[in-house]
């Protein structure tokens, strides 16, 4: 999972500082230290982190948050902003030609993830856009480079354009654009050769091809788990041939992600889409905010379970923990948890902690007073024990039957039963996020 180091280090960070009314100059670089330590862990470049630092340094120790009433959230929304904007603020959208097609050309490193993300960003820009790809093969040196992508273009139902290997990829690239002019596509898709490393051939032939089909995005695709590396070969890339945008992949696999974090301050070009995992729809476009709302959103969640552990009777804080982190929570330890929380205090302020808990809309109007409450036991009192354990069975007649027997109302009743399945995705989100390293792929980014 990306980030996860950072993430788990700027959590800590934060948790110190959060609910501070004040805030010392002191208190302010003893966590710009502890920041600076988690980007170099996460193997951001050396200069982005000093720049960076300096930055949040400024702020935060300037009038608007000192003299603000809440001065340890004032710190984090500089971090939030100022990671955001390192990662390029807004987000970069993908050209659109006024004259289709809009061409794309592929370029990058050979296993970088070039001919797979061709794959996946057609079947996006299909899916999600509406669009009419075409992929081009115009690998024409590694041998079963065209096979592996009319593999993945049947696989998609995807045209791919070929013209063998026995043509010149400058060749391949313009009558590819005739061809998808012919045949109204709206997207021309270039997968280029890789190279092991840069060299003056690739280059050329990159020119070339750019020169012959004036794309309007060269999209560099690097492997996040390269790190620092992936900097490197984005600015050589980016100084000889010009590139638009670059494509992330394998961040699934890299848990320091600090490639995401410098790419975009080192080379001026922004990250447009970050690769997920090898399956045709793991790609996803590039938001700098939501990313960095991952990255540092995550310590409510230490800080809800703390609490818990704090006010509620240790094991079965340590149970629910364990439920939540696997999110196989059942309506009886809803109930349970429920009967707990009583002892909590505020039931608004906890729920505020949860990440994520202001755009969810459930869980957003789940005002709950004593009074809900009591309803709510009173509802999953009704409840068989199969159906508190697989409440996907409670249908129609179940819930008039539960509304009549807790005398509530079925209205009631479904308000409950989304609102306890919203919290359980969100549960599962937020062990997604949290997972240390035992599995892959477990970070998802909200599309679009
Ligand atoms: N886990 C993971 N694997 C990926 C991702 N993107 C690509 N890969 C894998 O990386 C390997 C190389 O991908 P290719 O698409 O063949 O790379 P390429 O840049 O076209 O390589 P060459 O054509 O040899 O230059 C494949 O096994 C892909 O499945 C990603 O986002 N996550
Ligand atoms: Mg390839």
């Amino acid at each position: 999972m990306a980030f996860e180091g950072l993430a788990d280090r700027l959590q800590k960070t934060m948790q110190k500082i959060r609910g501070k009314g004040k805030v010392t100059e002191a208190d302010v670089k003893e966590m710009m230290r502890e920041v600076r330590l988690a980007l170099l862990y996460a193997d951001v470049n050396l200069k982005v982190v000093k720049d960076f630092i300096k930055k949040v340094s400024e702020r935060a120790i300037g009038q608007e948050v000192m003299k603000s009433l809440t001065p340890g959230q004032q710190v984090i929304k500089v971090v939030k902003e100022e990671l955001t904007e390192l990662m390029g603020g807004e987000q970069s959208k993908i050209a659109v030609s006024p004259k289709p097609p809009t061409v794309i050309m592929m370029v990058g490193l050979q296993g970088a993830g070039k001919t797979t993300t061709s794959g996946k960003l057609a079947n996006l820009l299909r899916k999600n856009y509406n669009r009419k790809p075409l992929l081009v093969a115009a690998d024409i040196y590694r041998p079963a480079a065209i096979n592996q992508l009319q593999t993945l273009g049947k696989q998609l139902t995807m045209p791919v354009f070929s013209l063998g290997d026995q043509v010149s990829p400058v060749e391949i690239a313009a009558k590819a654009i005739e061809h998808a002019k012919a045949e109204h596509h709206d997207y021309v898709l270039i997968d280029t050769a890789g190279r092991l490393h840069i060299d003056e051939n690739l280059m050329d032939e990159l020119k070339n091809i750019k020169e012959a089909v004036k794309p309007d995005e060269i999209f560099l695709v690097v492997d996040a788990m390269t790190g620092q590396d992936a900097v490197n070969v984005a600015t050589s890339f980016n100084d000889q041939l010009g590139i638009t945008g670059v494509i992330l992949t394998k961040l699934d696999g890299d848990t320091r992600g600090g490639a995401a974090l410098s790419i975009r301050a080192v080379t001026g070009k922004p990250i447009k889409f970050v690769g997920m995992g090898e399956k045709m729809d793991a790609l996803e476009p590039f938001h700098p905010e939501r990313m960095a709302s991952r990255i540092l959103g995550m310590g409510d969640v230490l800080s809800l379970i703390e609490k818990a552990q704090a006010n509620v009777d240790e094991e079965k804080a340590r149970e629910l923990e364990k439920k939540m982190r696997s999110a196989s929570l059942t309506l009886d330890d809803f109930l349970e948890q429920l009967s707990q929380v009583r002892n909590m205090g505020p039931l608004d302020d906890l729920i505020k902690m949860l990440p994520g808990a202001n755009k969810i809309k459930g869980l957003n109007n789940l005002k709950i007073d004593e009074k809900q409450i009591a309803h709510v036991e009173a509802i999953i009192r009704s409840m068989t024990k199969e159906e508190k354990e697989h409440p996907e069975i409670i249908n129609a007649s179940r819930r008039k039957r539960i509304a009549k027997g807790s005398g509530r109302t079925v209205p009631e009743v479904n308000r409950l039963l989304k609102q306890f399945e919203e919290m359980k995705k969100m549960m599962k989100q937020m062990n997604n996020m949290t997972k240390k390293g035992k599995k892959k792929g477990g970070f998802k980014l909200p599309f679009m």
